[in-house]
């Protein structure tokens, strides 16, 4: 006969068992559900996607200057969101360039992406500004910076004029004027100053 203590401890060790088997099950069902939504035919309405690394440009003077963006593409525009640290307090020029290349402290990225040849301008402003003219971003006293823009002129769309994919976000040392600086670098730089930071959009697969 088994005493009730020795019925308690096999009881125990027969939940303790089902427990496992449960977790063991569930975790061999967990795994095929993903392959299987990204093989369904819902993937033709995929959210599209595009991350961006930042990294330093050497001999700037200044902090290194490190950030991670995401972006994603909505029916209202693009979302750019992220953190960058490094930068001092105040408003930095924020900017896509032509080039997807991070060479040569971030000069090989070009100049603004400007597919339609205009000058340089307020975010804002969508009939008179670079398509990459996103603006400055605003560095707070003592923390990281981030980043909060939303954009209807550029697009994560393949194929498409305005599409940044491949292209290179640069972050600057000082203001952007925006084009209202009263010279003629203002109306093709903003005056931004050095390039601190550069990363090229790259596309998230799913
Ligand atoms: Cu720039
Ligand atoms: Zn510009």
């Amino acid at each position: 006969m088994l005493t009730n203590k020795e019925i308690q401890i096999k009881m125990r060790l027969v939940l303790a068992a089902i427990f496992v088997g449960c977790l063991a099950f569930k975790s061999c069902l967990a795994f095929p559900q993903p392959l299987h939504i990204a093989h369904s035919p819902s993937s033709s309405l995929k959210v599209l996607k595009s991350k961006v690394k930042l990294v330093p440009a050497q001999n700037t003077d200044k902090d290194p200057v490190y950030g991670i963006l995401s972006l994603v593409e909505t029916s209202e525009g693009v979302y750019i969101q992220g953190k960058i640290l490094g930068l001092e307090p105040g408003k930095h020029g924020f900017h896509v360039h032509a080039i997807g290349d991070l060479g040569n402290d971030c000069k090989s990225a070009g100049g603004h992406f400007n597919p339609e040849e205009r000058d340089h301008g307020q975010p804002q402003n969508e009939a008179d500004r670079h398509v990459g003219d996103l603006g400055n971003i605003i560095s707070p006293e003592d923390d990281f910076t981030s980043v909060n823009i939303l954009d209807t002129l550029v697009t994560l769309q393949k194929g498409q004029a305005n599409d940044i994919n491949g292209r290179a976000f640069v972050v600057h040392a000082t203001e952007d004027d925006l084009g209202l600086g009263g010279n003629p670098e203002s109306l093709k730089t903003g005056n931004a100053g050095k390039r601190l930071a550069c990363g090229i959009v790259e596309p998230i697969i799913q």
